[in-house]
């Protein structure tokens, strides 16, 4: 594939069985994406290095998912200007999620994260490929086929119930 658009970042290793599926959908759209490990409170620095160099080596969009303590969408969004996804994860030892969805979604003015639901992964790939598509015509077209197939699939779902 080519240099990646959107960069998927997560927590901590036991969050890629979630956040495989942001991977898998930009697959399945044909979008360019790297994936890697960036901890907010274990690797700061990483964190930093990563969110400061993101633009200037040509990433778009940056999905970022955590749990528990979930910081990482925020602080990555606060030092870059680059649109940044938040995946909230339920990890092991939360309170059901919603330490994870809490941290990610109060965000002061200013600094914004786009936060999709309690590993919600796959969507976060869908709106990462809608902002680029946004402004690319290759992607908006497949995007549109991609709704498209989501339509078709629920009217034979309906018509397959109605016939019984
Ligand atoms: C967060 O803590 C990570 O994003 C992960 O969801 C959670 C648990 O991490 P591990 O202890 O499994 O590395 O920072």
């Amino acid at each position: 594939m080519s240099k990646p658009l959107v960069g998927i970042i997560m927590g901590s290793q036991s969050d890629l069985k979630i956040m495989k599926d942001a991977a898998e959908v930009l697959e399945e759209l044909g979008i360019s994406y790297e994936l890697t490990v960036v901890s907010a409170h274990r690797t700061p620095l990483r964190m930093i290095d990563y969110a400061t160099a993101a633009r200037g080596k040509g990433l778009r969009v940056i999905i970022a998912g955590a749990g528990g303590a979930a910081h990482l969408p925020g602080m990555v969004a606060s030092v870059t200007s680059l649109p940044v996804i938040g995946v909230p994860v339920k990890s092991s030892n939360s309170i059901d999620g919603w330490d994870s969805v809490l941290s990610i979604l109060q965000m002061p003015s200013g600094v914004p994260v786009a936060t999709v639901a309690l590993d919600g992964a796959r969507n976060a790939g869908i709106l990462a490929a809608q902002i680029l598509g946004a402004s690319d015509k290759a992607i908006g077209k497949k995007l549109d086929a991609f709704k498209r197939a989501l339509k078709t699939k629920v009217e034979s779902a309906a018509k397959k119930i109605e016939s019984k």
